[in-house]
């Protein structure tokens, strides 16, 4: 661990954070605010690094690989991880007395780290950042446009639906390069191979007709998750993540019930990973959006207890890329953010977008704002700006209809103005007959290509929103 202490009143600071994962909080704020933790012990899991969550006390701030300490005068301090293939960075600034103590803690072996004094935070976490993204080789393929179903099928999602809005794209003319079938296609969570009875088809049919129409086919899994009912938990117990007591380990709550997590340091395991992405590559799915990627990272028993928890990620990944192939591009979700770099294309940089603002008990009351909604999207997305160097970012989709959701008018603009600010990825889940004449004017608008900017765009016209990008001076 190393020490710093800052001469500066913590009055007079911002802090700039990101949470671990694709879902955690980031945020800019004043440093004496208190930065939330969930109540729900389940979120701690699913939303966070369980080794390392928000401290929750008032004038504590952590953050995962890179953090700064923002003057009033836009000059500050940045910490900035260089190395992050077997180790995470933890940082914390605390407020002690008139002055502020920073500390960074490494799990993994010794990485070099850069920490420094500038009259320019923003620039500097930009250039620190770009440095990282540099070391670890980042893959930033060119963005690409996506209609994903996940965002009004959800769970329901058929074969017909997909094609339906495919048919409808290419007589619209819409310029999507990807249709990306998304959770509710398989049989369980786990079993991929097999279809799910409500999707009214198998998922390897897709393919050629999307292909015919012009797209490039693409694919959900949630590559590193058993269900405890599903075949592949059945067949292969002793396959899972483990806790102390030998059994395998709960690692989160969804699809209505607890999920386990394959052990990826076991090589029987990253041989059926490899393959799986093999297989469903030579269906025919150059895109992959893979997700839930958390759970080859969580602490746990391994097989191998001399691989750490970001070796033992990143050698999953590195499966999964050797099985899709060099050209295949990888979108990652759910995913430890710094720990991805070089391996996928492009990466969710916040929670899910949703047809609504916020759940705001959820937030204030529970502390948690890793849920979906189109607020906790914007406010970490934009947060996480400088990420670009690191892959293509996906801010998540936007929602042009005016049917099926309760945006209303400015909502649907500030989600605009997010994909706009951070560039990366673009995309929609809209069921394309739904939308009328300004719809589809905001979703061609929202498939506009533009590179990545810094959040400036949003900051005066919207401040009730995001008040926190109208303090400071950049
Ligand atoms: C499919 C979805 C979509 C979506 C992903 C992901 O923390 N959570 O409980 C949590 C559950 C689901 C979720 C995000 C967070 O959504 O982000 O795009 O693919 O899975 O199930």
């Amino acid at each position: 661990m190393s020490e710093r202490f800052l001469p500066i009143s913590p009055a007079d600071l911002h802090v700039l954070v990101s949470g671990y994962q694709s879902w955690s909080e980031a945020e800019l704020r004043p440093l004496t605010d208190r930065q939330s933790v969930p109540l729900m012990p389940w979120r701690h899991q699913q939303g966070h690094d369980p080794a390392f969550l928000p401290s929750g006390e008032a004038g504590v701030w952590r953050s995962h690989t890179l953090i700064a300490l923002i003057r009033p005068d836009g000059g500050g301090w940045v910490g900035c991880a260089l190395d992050a293939a077997s180790t995470f960075t933890h940082w914390e600034a605390r407020a002690a007395g008139d002055g502020v103590r920073v500390t960074c803690t490494l799990e993994g072996p010794p990485v070099e780290v850069a920490w420094e004094e500038t009259p320019d935070v923003i620039g500097s976490v930009e250039r620190l950042s770009a440095e990282l993204g540099r070391r670890m080789n980042a893959r930033t393929p060119a963005p690409l446009r996506v209609w994903c179903s996940w965002y009004s099928y959800y769970r329901n999602v058929t074969l017909d639906a997909v094609l339906e809005n495919a048919r409808l794209a290419r007589e619209l003319d819409l310029p999507f390069d990807v249709f990306q079938v998304d959770d509710g296609f398989q049989a369980d969570l786990g079993d991929w191979l097999e279809p799910g009875a409500h999707f009214g088809g198998h998922v390897q049919d897709l393919p050629a007709r999307l292909a015919e129409l012009g797209f490039t086919p693409g694919l959900w899994l949630a590559p590193f998750l058993a269900a405890p009912t599903s075949r592949l938990f059945r067949d292969h117990p002793d396959w899972m993540l483990r806790g102390e007591d030998g059994r395998p380990l709960p690692v989160g709550h969804n699809w209505g019930g607890p999920y386990f997590a394959l052990d990826t340091t076991r090589p029987e395991v990253l041989a059926w990973l490899r393959d799986l992405a093999r297989t469903v590559r030579g269906w025919g799915f150059p895109y992959l959006k893979l997700d839930f990627l958390f759970g080859a990272a969580l602490p746990g028993v391994r097989h191998d207890p001399g691989v750490g928890r970001a070796r033992a990620y990143r050698n999953a990944l590195a499966a999964l890329r050797e099985g899709a192939g060099p050209d295949a591009f990888l979108l990652g979700c759910g995913a430890p953010l710094a720990a991805s770099i070089g391996w996928v294309d492009a990466m969710r940089t916040g929670p899910d977008v949703a047809p609504f603002w916020e759940e705001e008990s959820r937030r204030l009351w529970l502390g948690d704002a890793t849920g979906p909604g189109a607020r906790n999207a914007v406010h970490t997305s934009l947060s996480r700006w400088y990420q670009h160097a690191w892959y293509q970012p996906d801010p998540d989709v936007m929602i042009a209809r005016r049917e099926l959701s309760l945006l209303g008018h400015t909502e649907r603009h500030m989600l605009l103005g997010l994909l706009e600010t951070v560039g990366g990825l673009r995309a929609s889940s809209d069921p394309l007959a739904l939308l009328d004449r300004e719809g589809l004017d905001l979703l061609r608008a929202s498939l506009n290509v533009s590179p990545p900017d810094r959040p400036r765009t949003l900051t005066r016209s919207f401040g009730g929103a995001v008040t926190h990008f109208t303090r400071g001076t950049f």
